[in-house]
């Protein structure tokens, strides 16, 4: 049987008229995907629209896309939709979904957990990130992983596997980085350009927000709570917490790391980190939430003070502190 990077490949190769999406408020992996196929449909000649229902975000703008990120759509009819990096659909925005019906949706995707809304669906959850799916397209169909493809590709590596601390780099994503550094890749340059991107207001944003973090079960779970006013009072945005979950993993001992993000007064966006075998996957599950075995997230429907007390409850409880 033909691999999905192959069957994909050829319908690159047969088709013409794409559309690249991935999620909207776009992390690293979203952009870069979205970024590396754009590279791989120039390089076959084919007409194609990348978008992103949010847009590309400044901490990004030093990419060399081969076409504009845009944030409506074509005005011609794509006859092939890629959707990339959705754990679910809707994940691309509401602007897309009635657009998708009308064409061939192909679904790319790591998360575990995606419902295989495509047409045809490439999920695989081994892949540390959606970038190192589109640099096996790129082998299929000959593109050499070098120049801004291999920046997209890195970009969407890189961030996604926190620079190659999580056990998500695997031994294929290590070797796909040294074969684009042996291509001429600069390792110093483009980390640079991804990580030194920040702004006071950020750094002020995680000061307030360090001032009041929680270390409970003896110090084994990390806790930090974002009340909505926070980012008006600094003027900052959601984007700029984050990587600030991880970062609380840095404490010593501790195991898991949760971080609370008001969006609404009664709806707490918590997202939770760990590492080995603690797997926060199933304890973001009963919250109807999902993602991987160290890093997960969801939604809690209470106020941020419950929320907390919900969370920490749950996670020791599960965790077996209690
Ligand atoms: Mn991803």
């Amino acid at each position: 049987m033909d691999s999905p990077a192959s069957t994909i490949a050829e319908l690159i190769r047969t088709e013409d008229d794409f559309l690249v999406a991935a999620h909207a408020n776009p992390d690293g992996d979203a952009l870069g995907s979205t970024v590396a196929l754009g590279h791989l449909l120039r390089f076959q000649s084919k007409r194609f629209h990348l978008y992103n229902y949010t847009g590309m975000t400044a901490a990004c703008d030093w990419l060399n896309p081969p076409a504009p990120v845009h944030t409506s759509l074509p005005s011609w009819k794509p006859r092939v939709c890629f959707i990339l990096d959705c754990g679910a659909l809707d994940r691309v925005g509401e602007e897309l979904l009635p657009a998708l019906d009308a064409c061939q949706v192909v679904n790319v995707d790591h998360h575990i957990g995606n419902p295989a809304f495509g047409d045809l669906n490439w999920v695989d959850s081994s892949f540390s990130a959606v970038g190192e799916m589109i640099s096996q397209l790129a082998r299929e169909l000959g593109a050499p992983l070098q120049g801004d493809l291999a920046e997209a590709v890195y970009l969407a590596i890189a961030t996604d596997t926190h620079f190659f601390t999580y056990a998500s780099a695997t031994p294929r994503t290590l070797r796909l980085a040294a074969e684009m550094v042996e291509n001429g890749l600069e390792l110093g340059e483009v980390n640079g350009k991804i990580r030194n991107q920040w702004s006071l207001n950020r750094i002020t944003l995680w000061t307030r927000i360090m001032q009041n973090l929680r270390l409970d079960f003896g110090g084994r779970v990390a806790m930090a709570a974002i009340p909505q006013e926070l980012y008006r009072e600094t003027g900052t945005s959601s984007l700029d917490s984050d990587d600030l979950v991880s970062f609380l993993r840095r404490i010593r001992g501790v195991r898991i790391a949760a971080l609370l993000r008001e969006d609404e007064p009664e709806k707490i966006k918590f997202s939770l980190r760990s590492q080995g075998a603690d797997n926060v996957r199933d304890i973001a599950a009963l919250f109807g939430g999902g993602g991987h075995k160290n890093a997960s997230g969801g939604t809690i429907w209470a106020d941020l003070e419950q929320a907390k007390e919900q969370l920490v409850h749950t996670v020791g409880e599960q965790m077996g502190f209690i």
